[in-house]
């Protein structure tokens, strides 16, 4: 097991994020992990719901980092690329795995990870979802799963690769910068110049992929010139 880490494990809990952040709240420590077999309110950004049966890993870290706001979504790139690294070692080599903006992480098209990330009081909590066993089949949305993609993984195996990633990649992050995250997040993602309609606020911007700004935005150059987008889902590619 990780130094850096420290694990709670729960059988059933509501929200890993939501017990994360209670225990903040009675000063739990930087590096506290609330690692649950299944949540029953599990939780999605904007509200929506994180499907969470006993088999796959739901966990959330707690950090410490003295962090201005601005710079807090730098810590949900972490997550996506320690999240891409360790799927990667657990499937088959020609597996094609993708970060997709903000926070997914898609094997073979289907979304096998989520990441929630939250702040307050100076602690950011990183809510990672990954799906080991299951996934919901939801009319037009692709999902996967590290078994029905020719991975052989165990929870606790993905979870304990999967927090020596991320401490690796925050360790980079603490000492160079937001650079090299930002460097290995690109690698993964679209080739530049890839077409994708993202959903901002209700509406839909369509434009060709240019990168990721120094702060995390995702950068389009739309038929109205260029266009910086710091929230909002990417709802198709190609
Ligand atoms: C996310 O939200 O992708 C963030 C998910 C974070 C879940 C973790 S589990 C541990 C921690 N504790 C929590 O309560 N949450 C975090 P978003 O980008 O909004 O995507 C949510 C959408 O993904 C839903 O609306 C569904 O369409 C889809 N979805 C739900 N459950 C899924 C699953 N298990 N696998 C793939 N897609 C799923």
């Amino acid at each position: 097991m990780n130094r850096m880490f420290h694990v709670l494990h729960y059988d059933t809990i509501g929200s890993t994020n939501d017990e994360a952040r209670r225990l903040a709240a009675e000063g739990a420590n930087h590096g506290t992990v609330v690692h649950a077999d299944e949540q029953k309110s599990g939780r999605g950004r904007l509200s929506r719901a994180w499907y969470s049966p006993p088999g796959n890993l739901y966990l959330s870290i707690l950090l410490r980092l003295d962090l201005p706001p601005a710079r807090c979504a730098e810590i949900s790139f972490i997550a996506a690329v320690a999240l891409a690294d360790t799927v990667e070692q657990l499937l088959p080599k020609t597996t094609e795995i993708v970060v997709k903006w903000p926070n997914d992480v898609l094997v073979g098209g289907g979304k096998i990870a989520g990441i929630l990330l939250e702040s307050a009081d100076g602690v950011v909590v990183v809510g990672i979802g990954l799906n080991v066993l299951h996934a919901p089949s939801t009319a037009g949305y692709l999902t996967a799963t590290l078994a029905g993609s020719g991975g052989i993984a165990t929870v606790d195996g993905a979870r304990d690769l999967l927090l020596a990633a991320f401490d690796a990649y925050l360790q980079t992050w603490q000492q160079q910068g937001f650079q090299p995250i930002r460097d290995a997040w690109l690698a993964r993602t679209y080739a530049v110049g890839t077409v994708l309609r993202v959903g901002v606020q209700g509406h839909s911007v369509e434009g060709s992929f240019a990168g990721l700004d120094l702060d995390g935005a995702l950068l389009l150059e739309t038929s109205d010139g260029p266009r910086r987008v710091v929230a909002g889902d990417v709802a198709a590619a190609g």
